[in-house]
């Protein structure tokens, strides 16, 4: 019911800004939409679930399809195009047994990915490996030379039995700091999906 409610209210408020072409500048708008424009601008984000994101609520599954150097948002170091902390949230209900298919795009640069404790910011320069749940992690995660390479895949599998809010980052050296990281929801209410 909550979910459903905020689901709504959500694609009301992201088709408010898109139909007002943008919320960034609600000046140079000349109906009477401007402050409806800028009052939804926080909350722009809808929750959808794209074609990386596939969840088996019967089964209690999601499998993530996460992929660095999906685009060259900051030099390839993104996950599926998106970095320091904002524009996307990975969300799954707690409870549910995680597949994450990782595979590395950049041409050009090792990453990794895990699951650890939320920060907004001030990553330090090597993050410490300690998985917010055991599995969650890709092989060899701090090597430039043994980690998962360009051109390679690794897959994981995990239980994510806590809520709470965590970071998917790559431990690369100066990956996390230079912001390859992204937030990773476990939802208490069964809210499933990305907010983005
Ligand atoms: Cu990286």
């Amino acid at each position: 019911m909550k979910r459903s409610a905020f689901f709504l209210t959500a694609l009301a408020l992201s088709a408010a800004v898109v139909g007002c072409g943008g919320s960034d500048a609600p000046a140079t708008q000349a109906g009477g939409d401007a402050p409806d424009a800028t009052t939804a601008a926080p909350s722009a984000l809808s929750l959808s679930v794209p074609e990386w994101y596939q969840i088996d609520e019967a089964a209690r599954t999601v499998t993530l399809r996460i992929t660095a150097g999906a685009t060259n948002v900051q030099n390839y170091w993104n996950f599926n195009g998106f970095a320091k902390g904002s524009g996307a949230s990975i969300i799954v209900p707690e409870g549910y047994a995680v597949t994450l298919e990782f595979t590395n795009q950049d041409p050009n640069m090792a990453h990794s990915v895990g699951i650890e404790e939320w920060r907004e910011s001030n990553w330090p320069g090597s993050v410490e490996v300690s998985p917010e749940f055991p599995g969650a992690v890709s092989s060899n995660p701090g090597s430039l030379i043994d980690s998962t390479m360009p051109g390679e895949s690794e897959t994981l599998q995990f239980e994510v039995d806590r809520a709470g809010e965590y970071a998917m980052v790559c431990y690369v050296p100066g990956h996390a700091t230079i912001g390859m990281f992204v937030k990773f929801v476990v939802s208490s209410d069964g809210t499933a999906g990305v907010m983005m």
